[in-house]
Parts: structure tokens; C-alpha cells; sequence
């Protein structure tokens, strides 16, 4: 994806994500905006403008589906720190997800087990490959954990699927974590 695709995306996902009100719009309780009024508001807010068929070319051209365009709306799909809920129930997971992060928050989460820190959830992978890409965002060679998700699920924990790939979930206990 070239670096304007690149550039507006990171916009979508602060506006859906975090801060819809800077761009004067509200989200609905699972986080969706009428489409058209996004695209109006982003585009009076920022200076590059945006079209459905530029946000259709970044679903298209993103390493991992960010966004849901849904009959007349767009939401992001993971990833908040504004509270919503999510839209579909929550579905029994597979056998293991994965999670990668820092050595440094590795320590912790191995006492505290998983938080959901900054966001609305704590974000795991389905597949070693995603958890290694999250985790080199903040560490080149990051630690990953294998997560116990049947069993935790089983314990009670809820798990959302996302189209992405991502699950999210309230918390993880430190004994359903293993460092792989
Ligand atoms: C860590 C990106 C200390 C956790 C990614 C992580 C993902 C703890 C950090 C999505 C902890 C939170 C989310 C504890 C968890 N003590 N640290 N008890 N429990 N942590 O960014 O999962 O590219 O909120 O390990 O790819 O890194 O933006 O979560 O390092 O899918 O679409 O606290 O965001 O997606 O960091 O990333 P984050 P994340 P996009």
C-alpha cells in the first residue's frame, strides 16, 4: 500500500478508533458511523481527502482488514479505546491463539496475565505469523505467548472474532498463557 493509503488509513483508524469527535461525528454503541457523513467530516477535517472507493482500495491493499464497510456504515473492527460493544456474540475459540509483545511487558503479563491496557480488549492472533507482526511493532525480537483460548473460554471467558483474523477478549489469567 503506498504511503498516502498508508497516511489515511492511520486517520480512519484514529477517528473510529479513538477520537470521533475530532472530526465532529458520533459513533453508535458497536462503533459504526453512517458512511457518507465520515467521508463529509474527514474530508472538511483533513487535508488529503477520502472517497468509499479510496477506504475500498485500503481494505483491499492492507496487510489485515481494519475496517467493515456494512450496508451504509463503517466501523473498525478492532482495536478502540472508546468503549463499544461488540457486534456479534461471541463464538468458542480454537484451540490455542497467540499474543506477541515486548520482554519487558512479557515479565508482567506472565504474573498479571493479559490486560486490555489502553483499549476496549485485550487483541489475540489466530496464527504464530500475526502475533510476530503485532509484537515487532514495539520489539524486533518480540516474545510470544500460546494462549489456552478453548480452556479459558471454557472457564467462562468471552471471545469475539473479528473478519481480521484478531480475537478479542476481556482478559487472559496468567495460567492460560505459555511463552512459545
Ligand atoms: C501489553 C494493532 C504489561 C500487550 C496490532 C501490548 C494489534 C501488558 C500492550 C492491535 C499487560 C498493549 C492491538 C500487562 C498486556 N502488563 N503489559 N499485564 N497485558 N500488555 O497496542 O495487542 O495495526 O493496546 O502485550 O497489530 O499490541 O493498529 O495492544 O504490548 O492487532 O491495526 O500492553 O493493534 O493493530 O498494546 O495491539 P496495544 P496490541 P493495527
Amino acid at each position: 500500500m503506498d504511503q498516502r493509503l498508508t497516511r489515511l488509513s492511520k486517520r480512519l483508524s484514529f477517528v473510529l478508533r479513538h477520537h470521533p469527535d475530532k472530526i465532529g461525528i458520533q459513533l453508535d454503541p458497536y462503533g459504526r458511523v453512517d458512511l457518507e457523513l465520515l467521508i463529509k467530516k474527514f474530508n472538511q477535517h483533513f487535508g488529503t481527502p477520502i472517497s468509499k472507493s479510496i477506504i475500498q482500495e485500503i481494505i483491499k491493499d492492507s496487510d489485515k482488514q481494519r475496517y467493515a464497510i456494512e450496508g451504509n456504515t463503517i466501523r473498525a473492527l478492532y482495536g478502540h479505546s472508546i468503549p463499544v460493544k461488540p457486534l456479534t456474540p461471541p463464538e468458542t475459540p480454537p484451540e490455542k491463539l497467540y499474543h506477541g509483545t515486548t520482554h519487558a511487558a512479557a515479565k508482567l503479563i506472565l504474573d498479571e496475565g493479559l490486560k486490555k491496557m489502553d483499549r476496549d480488549f485485550v487483541h489475540l492472533s489466530a496464527n504464530l505469523q500475526m502475533a510476530n507482526q503485532v509484537g515487532r511493532r514495539r520489539d524486533p525480537h518480540p516474545v510470544i505467548f500460546e494462549v489456552a483460548a478453548r480452556n479459558a473460554a471454557a472457564s467462562g471467558l468471552l471471545f469475539y472474532p473479528t473478519k481480521s483474523g484478531v480475537w478479542l477478549v476481556d482478559h487472559v489469567p496468567a495460567k492460560f498463557l505459555k511463552i512459545i
